[in-house]
C-alpha cells in the first residue's frame, strides 16, 4: 500500500468542511448561526469546566466545532444505493430507519453516518437521507410523470463515479483520488436554480405535496440545512431570535434537563429563493422554498426500555400553547441524574476508571468488580454516551415547519423498513447495537489492561 493512502475518516473531514463551506456561499444566514453556536459554545465551556472536561475525555471537545448534520432527499432506489456507496467511501453508514410515513409526509429515512468511537471522535459528520414514496402519491398519472423526471437525471458525476468504483475495487483512495472524489461528490449536493420541468408540472408535483416537488423538480439531491452541534440550544434559539432569525417556536424533542438525552434541535424558517422553470424555448421566474437553518444539542443515548419510555412521554403531550411547560411536567417520570439512568436501563454509559480506580488498575485488583461495585467504592465513573442520531418526531416537526405545512394525519398505516432495506440494498444498522457495543467495549478495556 502507498504511503499516501488517505483513510476514510480523512475523506469525510474533508467532505464535511467542503460542504460547509459550499452552503455558507449558498446560505449566508448559515455562516450567521455558526458564529452564534460557536460563541455560544465557547461560553457554555467556559462556565463548565466539568462539562468540558467530560467531552475532551470522550473525544468529544475537538469534534465540536467541526460537528455538523446535513439532509438530503432522493427520488429512486438507484439514487439511494447510489448515495449508500458514495457515502461508504467516506465511512458512513446507514443507520436506522425513520418513518414518517406515520407523520402524514411521503418519505423514509436513514442516517448515513460514521459508526465507532474512533470515527465519531474523528468526524462526526452524518447525512440524513430520505427516500421519496411515489406509491403515497394518489394520482396515478402524475406518479408515473415523476417517475419518468426521475429516471432522466443523473444526480452523481462520472467522476464521482469513478472514484467510488475505484474505492469499491481497491480498498482505498490516494491522496489525488480522494482530492477529486471530494471535489466531484460535491457537485451532487449542490443548489441548481434551473428546475428540470415548466412551471404547470412543478404546480401539479407541488400540490401533490411539497415534498414531491422539491426531489423531483431539481437536477439532484441539493443540500437542505447543515445543523451546527450547541451545547445549550436554549441560548442559541435566544441568540437567533435576537439576530431577527425566524426560529421555529418550540424546541424539537425532551426537554431541557439536568441531564440531556436524545437530541433537542430547532430550526430557522425555509428561504424563498428564486428559480428558473423552463418553458419550451424560454425561462421564466418563479420561487421555491427548500432550504433552512437548523441547530441541535446532543445529549445520552437511551436504552430501547429508556427510548420506550420517551416515546410515551412524548406520545401523552399534545401540542398548544403552553406545550414546553406540559412537556417539562410529563418528563418528570423520566430520572434527570444519569446514576438513576444508568441504574434502571434506561441510558447507556461509558465506564472509566478514577485515579484512585487507575491505580488499581496497574496492581490488577480493579478487573474483576462489577461496575456497580466498583463505582460505589469510588473506583470506576460512568459517563454519558453521546446520542448520535435521529428522533422521527422531531424529524418531522422539522420537515413540516420547513414546508409551512400543518400536521396531517398517517399516510400509510404500515411502515415499510423491508421496501426501504431493499432499495437501498442492504439492512439500516441497529442504533442500540451500536451504543451497546460502546458500552461494553469500554468495560472489556478495563478488563483488557489486566494483561
Ligand atoms: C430532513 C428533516 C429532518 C432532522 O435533523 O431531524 C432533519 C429534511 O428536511 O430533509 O433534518
Ligand atoms: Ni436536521
Amino acid at each position: 500500500m502507498s504511503a499516501d493512502i488517505i483513510a476514510p475518516d480523512a475523506i469525510r473531514l474533508a467532505f464535511s468542511d467542503a460542504m460547509s463551506a459550499m452552503y455558507r456561499t449558498e446560505v449566508p444566514l448559515y455562516g450567521d448561526l455558526l458564529r452564534i453556536v460557536a460563541q455560544s459554545n465557547a461560553a457554555v465551556l467556559e462556565a463548565d469546566p466539568v462539562l468540558r472536561a467530560r467531552l475532551a475525555a470522550a473525544g468529544e471537545l475537538e469534534r465540536l466545532d467541526a460537528e455538523r448534520h446535513g439532509a438530503i432527499r432522493v427520488g429512486t432506489a438507484e439514487e439511494l444505493r447510489l448515495m449508500r456507496r458514495l457515502f461508504a467511501v467516506m465511512g458512513m453508514r446507514p443507520v436506522g430507519y425513520y418513518d414518517l410515513a406515520a407523520a402524514g409526509l411521503p418519505v423514509h429515512s436513514t442516517a448515513f453516518r460514521p459508526v465507532t468511537g474512533a470515527a465519531l471522535s474523528a468526524c462526526a459528520f452524518r447525512i440524513f437521507c430520505s427516500l421519496l414514496r411515489l406509491d403515497l402519491i394518489a394520482d396515478e398519472a402524475l406518479r408515473a410523470q415523476a417517475a419518468t423526471i426521475l429516471a432522466r437525471r443523473r444526480i452523481v458525476s462520472e467522476g464521482a463515479l469513478e472514484q467510488i468504483e475505484r474505492f469499491e475495487r481497491d480498498g482505498y483512495l490516494t491522496a489525488e483520488h480522494a482530492e477529486s472524489f471530494v471535489l466531484e461528490a460535491l457537485e451532487t449536493f449542490r443548489w441548481h436554480r434551473e428546475a428540470l420541468v415548466d412551471r404547470a408540472t412543478y404546480a401539479a408535483l407541488k400540490a401533490a405535496h411539497p415534498l414531491v416537488a422539491d426531489i423531483v423538480c431539481f437536477r439532484g439531491p441539493h443540500i437542505n440545512h447543515l445543523t451546527p452541534r450547541a451545547l445549550d440550544i436554549d441560548a442559541v434559539q435566544a441568540a437567533m431570535i435576537a439576530h431577527g432569525m425566524q426560529a421555529k417556536a418550540v424546541i424539537e424533542g425532551p426537554p431541557r434537563r439536568a441531564v440531556p438525552v436524545l437530541l433537542r434541535q430547532t430550526s430557522f424558517q425555509a428561504l424563498e429563493e428564486a428559480i428558473l422553470f423552463r418553458e419550451g424555448k424560454t425561462i421564466v421566474p418563479g420561487a421555491h422554498t427548500a432550504r433552512f437553518g437548523e441547530v441541535e444539542q446532543r445529549g445520552v443515548a437511551l436504552t430501547p426500555r429508556g427510548r420506550a419510555l420517551y416515546d410515551t412521554i412524548l406520545a401523552r403531550v399534545p401540542a398548544g400553547p403552553d406545550y414546553p411547560a406540559r412537556l417539562a411536567e410529563a418528563f418528570a417520570r423520566m430520572p434527570d441524574d444519569l446514576d438513576r439512568l444508568r441504574r434502571d436501563g434506561l441510558a447507556y454509559v461509558r465506564y472509566r476508571p478514577t485515579a484512585q480506580g487507575a491505580q488499581a488498575l496497574v496492581k490488577g485488583s480493579l478487573q474483576d468488580g462489577a461496575p456497580e461495585d466498583l463505582i460505589a467504592a469510588g473506583l470506576l465513573t460512568a459517563e454519558p454516551i453521546t446520542y448520535e442520531d435521529f428522533l422521527p418526531v422531531s424529524a418531522a416537526g422539522i420537515f413540516r415547519s420547513n414546508l409551512r405545512d400543518e400536521a396531517e394525519g398517517p399516510l400509510a398505516a404500515q411502515s415499510s423498513q423491508a421496501a426501504f432495506e431493499a432499495a437501498l440494498g442492504t439492512p439500516c444498522l441497529d442504533p442500540f447495537g451500536l451504543y451497546l457495543a460502546q458500552e461494553e467495549e469500554s468495560l472489556e478495556r478495563l478488563r483488557g489492561s489486566l494483561f
